[in-house]
């Protein structure tokens, strides 16, 4: 069976996280990814969070499976050669250097165009154009500005960052959706683009949901499905909404049988207003079915804690399994709190590919998250990601280089 993106050749300059899992589902949808490293020292996640001596990190091969890697120093002459016909070979270049670095290099965009009219130059960066381009951004930098950390934590707690990698991981998936439509175009077009995926702007989009609070809550002056409500004050910005559902049905996570010792013995639970009969079944409340202070949806908004901790009554007296069986039968939303052990042994997660075991040769086995984006025409086959310069020589070959050209190159230092 064929690959979805089998033929695109993807010139790889990204390191750390955002642009490597964009790079990596490319590659898991069958295109080459050519991973570009400094040689020596590669990709600065090779070496970081190690916790096997010798062996490039968890944190470099989870991100950076399927590809191959060639060692190059695009700032030395000989380096800017290769790099020229790279580009020229190649379908689609990602980088998320800090701003600017293409240009210091010598090669800005419009240099990028000009040796090849048809690449797509596809960038993450910290911030779009405006007062904080030049910065460079971290995970954690981009959750606070893009409005993640001020709308996340306890409504009388710090802005708390969240452990989703919604700015590096999140920003990756916006580039890749960038690269495949920026090629589609390029097939009617016959031309490349620039493509920018900017870390506050994706969190910003992942927090779509925020900002509209904000303007409700302007247009109000309070938000009923938030835990503020009926008690607290609303100041003039969205607040921190602790667990309190994002969405229209109100939700919490409640305790179950065992949460004085295990601190993941909780249910998410949502108060779906079309079950509402059947939660109150369950919990033994039948008469709130029809009383007038909790048949509604709007009449139980201002009485949700005392709803949520009548449900957890009854939560408490059963595991989160136990609750979710019982709960899923009268299609009540609901969801256990699943420690990443439990997720790293569930055996569906295994069956479907999402969890896959892979083999290192310096490493050995060890666990990742495969695609988890599922093509049935294309399925995907997580292979370990490269070694520091492991395909130098293959790639360099494919594209011409002889043996005594290659031995010339490292005698320059350029790769
Ligand atoms: N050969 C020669 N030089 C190379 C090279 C190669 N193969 N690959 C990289 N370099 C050079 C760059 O050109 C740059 O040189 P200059 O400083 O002279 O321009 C230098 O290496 C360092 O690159 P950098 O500034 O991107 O790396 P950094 O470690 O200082 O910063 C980061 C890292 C992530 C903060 C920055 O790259 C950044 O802000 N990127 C954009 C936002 C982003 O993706 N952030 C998420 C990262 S994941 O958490």
């Amino acid at each position: 069976m064929t690959k979805a993106l089998e033929g695109v050749r993807i010139l790889d300059f990204t390191h750390v996280q955002s642009g490597p899992t964009c790079t990596q589902l490319l590659a898991w949808f069958g295109a080459d990814v050519i991973k570009v490293e400094k040689a020596g020292e590669g990709d600065a996640t090779r070496g970081q969070l190690r916790d096997v001596e010798g062996a490039d990190s968890l944190y470099f091969t989870m991100l950076n499976h399927n590809k191959r890697s060639i060692t190059l120093d695009t700032k030395n002459p000989k380096g800017k050669e290769v790099l020229v016909k790279l580009i020229k070979e190649c379908d689609v270049m990602v980088e998320n250097f800090a701003p600017g670095a293409l240009d210091r290099m010598g090669f800005p965009w419009e240099k990028i165009q000009e040796i090849n009219p048809r690449i797509i130059l596809a960038s993450v960066k910290g911030f779009g154009p405006g007062p904080y381009v030049d910065c460079k951004v971290y995970e954690n930098v981009a959750q606070c500005t893009g409005g993640a950390a001020s709308t996340t934590g306890d409504p009388d707690g710090l802005p708390m960052v969240t452990g989703a990698q919604i700015g590096d991981s999140g920003t990756g998936l916006h580039l890749a959706l960038g690269i495949v439509t920026a090629l589609y175009q390029r097939e009617k077009t016959g031309r490349g683009q620039k493509v920018l995926a900017a870390m506050q702007d994706a969190v910003l989009n992942l927090c779509r949901v925020k900002l509209r609070d904000q303007q409700r809550l302007e247009r109000t002056g309070e938000l009923r499905e938030y835990p503020q409500y009926p008690d607290i004050e609303f100041g003039e910005a969205v607040p921190r909404a602790g667990n309190a559902s994002g969405g229209g049905q109100p939700g919490s996570i409640l305790k179950c049988k065992g949460w004085q010792k295990d601190p993941n013995a909780y249910i998410y639970f949502i108060t779906q207003g079309a079950v509402w009969p059947a939660i109150c079944k369950i919990i033994g409340e039948e008469d709130w079915i029809t009383n007038p202070h909790f048949a509604t949806p709007q009449a139980r908004l201002p009485h949700l804690k005392m709803i949520f901790a009548r449900i957890e009554e009854w939560t408490k007296t059963k595991t989160k399994f136990e609750a979710m069986d019982i709960l899923n039968e009268f299609d009540i939303p609901c969801g256990p709190i699943l420690s990443m052990k439990e997720i790293a042994e569930d055996q569906s997660l295994r069956d479907t590919g999402t969890i896959v075991e892979v083999d290192h040769p310096v490493r050995g086995k060890y666990l990742s998250v495969g695609n988890p984006i599922k093509l049935s025409d294309s399925p995907t086959e997580v292979t370990r990601s490269p070694l520091l310069g492991e395909h130098t020589d293959e790639v360099l070959r494919q594209m011409g280089y002889s043996s005594a050209q290659l031995e010339e190159l490292r005698a320059a230092k350029a790769i």
